[in-house]
């Protein structure tokens, strides 16, 4: 599990006039990223995931424990029995358990209990967060900043797909404990969120949104 010594870096440093057309090029392509909820069923090639996938796995990690697992998801039967089991808790969730103000502040997204895209789009990707490691005699390894270090590699996987010409949505079923005894993860592996992967319907809509302004998001003291 530990990485064996140092090396040097490869770096390839940029004169800043590139610097900045980078960062306003990725900033506009990082802007043309939408949460998408009607998918095609138009198939996507597994390798095109696969490479996203390990894109994601290149994120910063807690102590390089890689605390994540990604489970890909194209069988037709497992995601219908997953959008199944997630549609009856999100019944239970828009119906019951979801306080006024939460159920307000989901209205502007028209999100309901109906989840097709999850039998729909080509892929599921279920993440799951290893909330400890096991070392090469089984023996239990403890894992750092876990959800932080899944949050990072989820932002990459979305920016991966997004890079690839894919549309995503994260979706969170709550609670999500069925997704590890559906694809039979093990105890110590926890469900962290389902990324529906795929391409947009044809006639997909998506909500008109404001993102918030530089003031608004960051301080430079
Ligand atoms: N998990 C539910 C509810 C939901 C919650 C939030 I916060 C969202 O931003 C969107 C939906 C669902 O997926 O419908």
């Amino acid at each position: 599990m530990t990485d064996a010594g140092f090396e040097p870096l490869e770096w390839f440093a940029l004169p800043e006039d590139e610097m900045a057309h980078r960062a306003r090029a990725f900033r506009e392509e990082a802007a043309r990223r939408r949460t998408v909820r009607q998918f095609s069923d138009r198939a996507v090639p597994r390798s095109i995931i696969e490479d996203c996938i390990l894109a994601a796995g290149t994120a910063p990690s807690g102590a390089h424990r890689q605390p994540w697992r990604f489970v890909a998801v194209s069988d037709p039967g497992t995601k219908r029995r997953i959008r199944e089991a997630a549609e009856t808790e999100e019944v239970e969730f828009y119906e019951n358990r979801a306080p006024v103000d939460w159920l307000e502040a989901l209205a502007p997204l028209g999100t309901d209990a109906n989840k097709p895209f999850l039998e729909t789009a080509p892929w599921l990707i279920v993440v799951f967060a290893e909330s400890y490691g096991l070392d090469d005699a089984g023996e239990r390894v403890k894992n750092y900043y876990v959800q932080e270090s899944v949050g990072i590699a989820t932002g990459m996987l979305i920016s991966a797909a997004h890079a690839a010409g894919l549309a995503t949505l994260t979706h969170t079923p709550s609670p999500m404990r069925f997704l590890a005894t559906l694809l039979g993860r093990p105890e110590r592996e926890r469900a962290f969120l389902i990324l529906v992967v795929g391409h947009p319907a044809e006639d997909a809509m998506v909500p008109s949104l404001v993102r918030k302004p530089l003031e608004e998001i960051a301080s430079f003291v």
